[in-house]
């Protein structure tokens, strides 16, 4: 061949592989698009099976404590202005509870950020964190978003959408009650000021300095004066005497840092949480929604005077990582892998509902006000995870899955309108039910988008059996992550809901 005849030979070539890579393309996408398009219909279908009658008496639900106003800003943006000229600090492995200084903040944060892994931190430092809010203040109106904030009114605001007659326990300002709607009822007073939380977001890819975000989420920080002392815990004890709830629901303890309380007082502040979830009819259900909590004696006594008396528990993937530890060795866990696989989710759920299980078991004799767990629920970036005892008052798991999904999406993207196209998929078609060899699989298809199914849970010495119903529902996750921060609570608020 001459080299002439031999080039065009070539380009030919190059010409038709392109052509034809451009076609498995768009087939391979076409392809992915109508996966998301069978399993988004699926998803919508089993919300729709949610719609109660319109005579029915909506469910009542109270939820506490406190409140706040967040401030949430582009977290490299911000910092890169800030400390331009701060040369960013190398990671160390230790990452701190509470934040002194603008070294320890940059520092802590790198951590979180390299891992891509959610942070709340309390800042100890009231001057810097006043400078922080000014910064941000004088930052493009465009760049700083004022959020109500606060997991329980956010939760309140959830459950009030999924059409529940709400009680929040909250203090509150008078600029912030006219945020909620004027029917979710308040206990709790007026107060001057709500405490700010700065939400410092990113996203996947973001870069600061040598860091480059693994995947979006945010960074919290706060200073607050009164949320730590769950205020409003008195007079909602007071008001659900004659409320009569259907759920009663805890959350906002992560706000109880040690060094708001003088020794020995928060444990006053917890027996007080003890003593409204124990004085609950029994046909009132309790819930605990967990958070990202850092120190290990709020834990210890988090499972001292909360966990033993509720029905119920919600968290993320980092937050069971952290729990089963404690419940296991005693010791907590930092940042953990942030797109942790099904079968290893489900495993560490399978411990906790076993330990839980078995404090019940050996404690119950003595403490007849305790409760058995019968829920479980885990909400990851990729997937929602549902365990609940079979033949409990929980019903429509596989429902309250799908809707938490679909509510995780809708959150993330800001969007209620769900467009395929906007949408990535983590999930294989099919998971292992657990890391142990033969487990069983599950397939997630057009005709099982939330695959469920029942096992028997063992625990205790006597290996007493239990039989649960555990269902997984995939996230159709949003390309572009445009809010993380509050969307536990959206979630969880709305697959409870489903669930009343
Ligand atoms: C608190 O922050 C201010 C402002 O950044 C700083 O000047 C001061 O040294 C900090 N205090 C402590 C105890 O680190
Ligand atoms: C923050 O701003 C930078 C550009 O300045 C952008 O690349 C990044 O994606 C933004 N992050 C968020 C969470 O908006
Ligand atoms: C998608 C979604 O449900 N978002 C809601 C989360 O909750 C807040 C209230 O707390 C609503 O404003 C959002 O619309």
């Amino acid at each position: 061949m001459s080299p002439m005849r031999y080039m065009g030979w070539m380009t030919g070539c190059s010409v038709l592989t392109v052509f034809v890579s451009i076609i498995w393309q768009t087939f391979l996408t076409l392809q992915t698009l109508s996966r998301t398009t069978v399993l988004l219909t699926g998803l919508l279908a089993i919300e729709s099976s949610l719609k109660r009658p319109a005579d029915e008496t909506p469910p009542k639900v109270a939820i506490g404590y406190g409140a706040c106003t967040d401030l949430q800003i582009n977290a490299t943006e911000f910092l890169n202005r800030y400390y331009k000229n701060y040369k960013i600090p190398t990671v160390t492995t230790s990452a701190r509870d509470v934040v002194k200084n603008e070294d320890e903040l940059l520092q802590s944060f790198a951590y979180y950020f390299q891992n891509g892994a959610a942070a709340e931190r309390v800042m100890a430092n009231g001057t810097l964190f006043k400078q922080l809010i000014e910064f941000a203040k004088v930052m493009d109106k465009e760049r700083i978003h004022w959020y109500m904030g606060g997991n329980a009114p956010l939760m309140a605001m959830r459950f009030f959408m999924e059409g529940a007659e709400v009680l929040l326990g909250a203090h509150m300002s008078k600029k912030m009650r006219p945020l909620l709607p004027k029917e979710i009822r308040l206990a709790g007073v007026e107060i001057p000021d709500d405490d700010i939380h700065i939400i410092l977001e990113y996203m996947a890819g973001d870069v600061w300095g040598p860091y480059v975000a693994p995947r979006a989420n945010r960074y919290i920080l706060h200073n607050d004066k009164n949320n730590p002392h769950i205020r409003a815990v008195e007079e909602m004890t007071n008001a659900l005497k004659l409320y009569h709830p259907q759920l009663l629901v805890v959350s906002g303890l992560q706000m109880m840092d040690m060094f708001s309380f003088n020794p020995g007082e928060r444990e006053k502040r917890l027996q007080q949480v003890k003593m409204q979830l124990i004085s609950q009819p029994s046909d009132t259900r309790n819930h605990f929604e967990m958070a990202s909590y850092v120190e290990l004696k709020l834990l210890q006594e988090l499972r001292q005077f909360v966990l033993p008396y509720v029905d119920s528990l919600g968290m993320n993937e980092q937050e069971l990582s952290n729990l089963q530890q404690v419940l296991t060795h005693g010791r907590t866990t930092l940042a953990t892998d942030c797109n942790p696989r099904i079968a290893h989710t489900l495993d560490q759920m399978r411990q906790v509902f076993i330990h839980l299980l078995e404090d019940y078991s050996v404690e119950s004799r003595c403490d007849p006000k305790r409760r058995r767990v019968s829920r479980l629920h885990v909400h990851t970036l990729a997937y929602q995870a549902i365990f609940t005892i079979v033949d409990s008052q929980w019903k429509n798991t596989q429902a309250a899955a799908a809707k938490a999904a679909l509510t995780a999406h809708r959150y993330v993207c800001k969007s209620q309108f769900i467009n395929p196209e906007s949408v990535l998929q983590v999930l294989d078609d099919s998971f292992a039910t657990s890391m142990q060899e033969n487990a069983p699989r599950m397939r997630i298809s057009a005709a099982s988008p939330v695959p469920c199914w029942k096992e028997h849970v063992q625990y205790g010495r006597d290996l007493e059996r239990i039989k649960v119903e555990i269902c997984v529902a995939p996230v159709l996750v949003c390309r572009e992550a445009r809010k993380t921060a509050g969307a536990g609570d959206n979630i969880s608020a709305s697959g409870l809901a489903a669930q009343l």
